[in-house]
């Protein structure tokens, strides 16, 4: 019996709107310029866009600080721009998600305006403000007030989770950026205004909400301070998934998304599959997970770099492979706007760029739960070589590298460098690649963010006219993820999880079955099929090398580096 639904079986396309296309030379990607690529997200074949923010914002978090959430920034175009988007999207049977960000607005929305005038105001509570502590703390005292904060809280941008307010003279909560004040949810009134606002856009005809750190809504009674070492962030474990999550999460499912044939995908740090499961039941559709993007912190966490080997990264991935059941669905991604490029860190961006790029989509396309392809992974981009910080442009990279370095926890600039390298979120943000003009065709003007030096080879003209192309073998799997239900509704086995080079699994649905077999490393590695398949008639359904066309049945071989292969067997 299987639980089919539209979104289990659509490949959903990450559109990052800043650094997709420029229409109007002001060097910050648009509406348009994304209504002008509409064929080309066509041609891809996929079936759903999830377009990052575009709501009027100052832009200190690149949209994620949200001023008014029915109106688009100027930045981006207009609201009939918008339109445009939507029913070009709809003529060509794409479906159109937004990013819903509700944990926080921006300190320039008129709510917070309001709030902050004073204690009695009608907003006051739609945001958290508290007193200071009075006594100082080791390392106080802080604000201009000579008070601590409230707790111990800290941003994940780094510093204190909390500003000091003339105004008042009392604190607001900011679990990011200081301009990004936290709502208060346990405010009735919030939680209308919200769902009053989401059904407006359900209401334009979107088709879903990609749901911004969803989890971390609920801030528990009393706001107590955090001792937990091994929290992502000092108060993480209070903040995150808090005590009416649930009560939150199921009223706006009842209130708004069950009225919509909507999908919803929260993006949730920090849960394991029991409470992914109880998401589920809340009316959550998938889940974006994140055991897979910590593997290679290192000692100092986010901000220095660790190794892993593939054990683990079969260990992470499997884990939800199998821990979901009947209950919740799998998102499966690598990277998106916030992570580095899934080629540099997964794969080999070097010698084998195309190869492992061609694996890592295999991969995407073949786990159990819906892909999400994140723009320009299709044409496998890579993570951009700074040399500076001069030249990032994130809050979030430029804030938590000064703080590190004001700490003194890098040892000297290179390392510094280094870091910025392997995990700035600006790595994935550098403009989209679509030929070889200037600034790689996607601006006439000067690109708010510099363009990866490597669009004269990675860029859509070429690899469009390249047969061989990453492109193409993408666009391959998204017709094959079309045609196989098995890939979409088949259940997953692991075999072998203790190997360091293969990654090997099948994905089974009734008598249907395919098996993926895939080398993760850069040296030829002997492949022995698991017995249960081992000598079976089989088709080959992928491959990122063409010297195979006479595979018939499941042997063993040598598969060369990064060689990727999904056998269909008879
Ligand atoms: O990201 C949530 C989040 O936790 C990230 O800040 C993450 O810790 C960081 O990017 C490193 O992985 C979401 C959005 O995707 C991000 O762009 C926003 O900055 C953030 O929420 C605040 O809205």
């Amino acid at each position: 019996d299987i639980d089919r639904q539209w979104w289990k079986e659509a490949v959903i396309y990450q559109v990052y709107p800043r650094s997709f296309n420029d229409t109007d030379g002001n060097g910050v990607g648009d509406l348009p310029g994304v209504v002008e690529k509409m064929d080309y997200l066509d041609d891809l074949g996929v079936d759903v866009v999830w377009l990052n923010p575009v709501y009027e914002s100052p832009g200190a978090d690149n949209g994620y600080d949200i001023a008014d959430y029915r109106a688009i920034d100027d930045e981006f175009g207009s609201m009939s721009d918008w339109e445009e988007l939507l029913e070009g999207l709809h003529d060509r049977d794409i479906k159109l998600i937004m990013d819903l960000v509700v944990n926080h607005t921006s300190d320039e929305h008129e709510w917070f305006q309001e709030s902050r005038k004073s204690k009695d105001n009608e907003y006051r509570d739609y945001y958290i403000w508290r007193e200071g502590r009075k006594v100082d703390r080791e390392g106080g005292p802080y604000g201009p007030s000579g008070e601590a904060p409230p707790n111990n809280w800290e941003s994940f941008f780094g510093g204190p989770a909390w500003s000091y307010d003339e105004e008042t003279g009392e604190w607001y909560l900011h679990i990011f950026d200081q301009k990004q004040p936290d709502l208060n949810w346990e405010n009735p009134a919030v939680r209308e205004e919200i769902y009053d606002m989401m059904e407006w856009w359900l209401e334009k005809g979107i088709d879903g909400f990609r749901m911004d750190v969803i989890n971390l809504l609920s801030k528990p009674e009393g706001l107590p301070d955090s001792d937990d070492e091994d929290a992502l962030v000092v108060g993480a474990d209070h903040f995150m998934n808090g005590p009416h999550i649930h009560d939150y999460l199921s009223e706006m499912h009842e209130k708004v998304i069950e009225k919509y044939d909507a999908v919803t995908v929260g993006e949730m740090a920090a849960i394991d599959a029991e409470q992914a499961r109880s998401y589920a039941e809340d009316g959550m559709s998938m889940a974006f997970t994140f055991d897979h993007l910590r593997l290679d912190f290192g000692p100092n966490g986010r901000w220095s770099h660790g190794t892993f080997g593939l054990p683990e990264l079969k260990r992470a991935m499997s884990y939800w492979q199998e821990g979901l059941g009947d209950q919740g669905w799998n998102a499966i991604f690598f990277g998106n706007h916030d992570e580095p490029r899934i080629l540099s860190r997964f794969g080999n961006d070097g010698v084998y760029r195309a190869e492992s790029a061609k694996l890592l989509g295999t991969l995407l396309m073949t786990l159990q739960g819906t892909p999400y392809v994140f723009q320009g992974d299709e044409l496998g981009m890579t993570n951009y070589p700074f040399e500076s910080l001069d030249e990032v442009r994130d809050v979030d990279t430029l804030k938590n590298v000064r703080l590190a370095r004001e700490d003194g926890r890098f040892s000297d600039e290179a390392e510094l460098l280094d870091v910025v390298r392997r995990r700035s979120r600006d790595n994935a943000r550098t403009p989209m690649q679509w030929n070889t003009d200037e600034y790689a065709g996607f601006t006439d003007g000067e690109p708010w963010i510099p363009v990866n030096p490597n669009y004269e080879v990675v860029n859509v003209e070429a690899e469009r006219d390249d047969y061989d192309s990453v492109w193409h073998y993408y666009r391959g799997l998204v017709d094959l993820r079309h045609d196989c239900e098995v890939l979409v509704y088949g259940d997953y086995d692991l075999f072998f999880p203790d190997h360091d080079d293969l990654w090997v699994f099948t994905r089974t649905l009734g008598d249907e079955q395919a098996l993926v077999a895939l080398n993760v490393s850069d040296t030829s590695t002997q492949f022995e099929p698991p017995a249960s398949v081992a000598g079976a008639d089989a088709d080959l359904l992928a491959a990122n090398y063409d010297d195979i066309d006479d595979v018939d049945s499941v042997d063993p071989t040598d598969l060369q580096p990064w060689e990727a292969r999904v056998y269909k067997l008879a």
